[in-house]
């Protein structure tokens, strides 16, 4: 089910185009738990005065929490953390000069007092940012709550259901 219709919980935003085979990632695991979401590239570079106009708007808008894609001199999740207190889920691209290293340390390595929450780099920290996303709405929405239990018992049982690795 796409969730990107509905009423916007989750703000995707990611620094270029080019990112978005990254954070594919993150958007399918949100309408796969029919968390409602919107897509959005936002640049901290080349779109400044955007930047600020979607951190500053973002909690009256409705979302509740943002995950932030970018790659290289990755200030995007670090700067919208500064302009709003919604939690900011920061995913680094990986980079073809560094293969995201750089990615990593210019979210990770914030300043006390602004946290950007950071995963992985690429495909997977994407993923698992979906899935935070969703964690910190289960609280408040049940459905997303049956829906992330639901997905992680299908998991296990997809591990359990084959215990030999040759078995096909
Ligand atoms: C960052 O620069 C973006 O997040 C992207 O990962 C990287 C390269 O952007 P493009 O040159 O592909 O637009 O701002």
């Amino acid at each position: 089910m796409n969730q990107a219709a509905s009423a916007p919980l989750v703000g995707v935003v990611m620094g270029s185009r080019s990112d978005w085979e990254t954070m594919q990632h993150a958007v399918s695991r949100l309408d796969q738990l029919g968390v409602p979401h919107e897509v959005r590239v936002v640049s901290a570079h080349r779109t400044p005065d955007l930047l600020v106009q979607y951190a500053r708007t973002a909690r009256e808008r409705g979302l509740r929490a943002i995950i932030a894609g970018a790659g290289g001199a990755a200030h995007l999740p670090g700067m919208l953390a500064a302009m709003t207190s919604l939690p900011v889920l920061g995913v680094p691209v990986q980079s073809k000069a560094l293969n995201g290293l750089d990615s990593l340390l210019s979210i990770v390595q914030m300043p006390a007092g602004v946290p950007v929450a950071t995963f992985a780099i690429g495909a997977a920290g994407a993923a698992n940012a979906g899935l935070f996303a969703a964690a910190l709405l289960a609280a408040e929405h049940a459905g997303i709550r049956r829906a992330l239990d639901d997905f992680r018992a299908r998991q296990t049982a997809e591990v359990l259901d084959k215990p030999d690795p040759r078995q096909p």
